[in-house]
């Protein structure tokens, strides 16, 4: 039996080598991916995203409980942009997750940045195939809201929720207005500390302001993560998200949407791949160099030539 149906039938070693091979882009790759593809589209993707520290790992432990809990099957995926190894933020993670580990239900794995910030979102989209055709129910991902890649990872999700803090300073406008963008559903915890009303008061002054553009009405839930208080609800405000994602047809939409995106960036990286190939393989090349260090020509005229005789006619 090859990789990818051992790993169909709930092998965990399968699934970790799978994705291994396809975060590291060995060649069998695509062949898995495409063997893959037809059993994708089932899973409900949800981003978590906020400020460091924020509570999301814990937040997302709590909400993985309840779910195992209700029979379903999930699977996490913790990014970490910033590093290049395995580093303290993720160790944590590992750490407050820990006892899912043994949970049947749920499987972990944890991402770095190991190449550029635009690898890590490409190979997290395929981790999400991976798990979504391993008949996983729910994905989780889980990062720091800031950058361009997070963004990209978070696009990847159906549902993004969005935990804020209280005490992140006194003017939550500071916020930038792109997470307020983004959010489907909003969770302020930590509300056991002071000031979470507050939060909760002016996150629902900014959603009116910016109001609702589609027939979604964007809740926001408090929670103390620590203290598993408020994980039912988000968990049922999750599902309420799909169930409307997939009834007014916006599923549809935008992972169609998605779709083109990414069936793009493949074409634009296999054209890249294979030009600068034959780029590389030109005869020319050498004497091209030459030619240009005696100022007998520029590097401008020659790739003006370079290309003229690779485009097809
Ligand atoms: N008081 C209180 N502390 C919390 C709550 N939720 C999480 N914490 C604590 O806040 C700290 C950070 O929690 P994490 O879950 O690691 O936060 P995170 O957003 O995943 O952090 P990064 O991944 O490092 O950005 C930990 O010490 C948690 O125990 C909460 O609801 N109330
Ligand atoms: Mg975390």
């Amino acid at each position: 039996m090859d990789l990818v149906q051992r790993a169909r039938e709930g092998d965990r070693r399968a699934l970790a080598r799978l994705i291994t091979v396809v975060e590291n882009q060995e060649p069998e790759a695509v062949d898995f991916l495409q063997e893959m593809y037809p059993h994708t589209g089932k899973a409900q993707v949800i981003g978590i995203t906020g400020p460091p520290g924020s509570g999301k790992s814990t937040l997302t432990d709590k909400l993985v409980k309840e779910l195992s809990k209700r029979g379903q099957k999930i699977g996490i995926i913790a990014v970490d942009p910033t590093s290049p190894f395995t580093g303290g933020a993720i160790l944590g993670d590992r750490v407050r997750m820990s006892d899912l580990n043994l949970d049947e239900n749920v499987y972990i794995r944890s991402m770095g940045a190991r190449g550029s910030l635009g690898g890590l979102a490409e190979t997290t989209n395929d981790v999400i195939k991976i798990l979504d055709a391993c008949d996983f129910d729910y994905i989780f991902i889980e990062t720091v809201g800031v950058g361009q890649s997070e963004v990209e990872i978070i696009n990847a999700a159906d549902t993004v929720l969005v935990v804020m803090v209280p005490g992140l300073g006194d003017d939550i406008q500071a916020i930038k207005a792109g997470i307020l963008e983004i959010g489907d559903i909003f969770v302020v915890n930590k509300a056991d500390r002071e000031g979470a009303n507050k939060v909760v008061l002016e996150l629902q002054m900014m959603l009116d302001l910016k109001g609702e553009k589609s027939g979604w009405e964007t809740p926001i839930f408090m929670s103390d993560a620590t203290e598993s208080k408020g994980i039912i609800e988000i968990v049922d405000g999750i599902l309420e998200h799909f169930t409307y994602l997939k009834q007014s047809g916006e599923l549809w939409t935008t992972r169609r949407n998605k779709l083109e995106k990414e069936l793009l960036a493949i074409v634009s990286k296999k054209l890249y791949t294979q030009m600068l190939q034959r780029v590389k393989q030109e005869k020319k090349l050498n004497e091209y160099l030459d030619c240009i260090m005696r100022k007998e020509t520029n590097p401008y005229s020659v790739v003006e030539l370079l290309i003229k005789d690779l485009m097809p006619r």
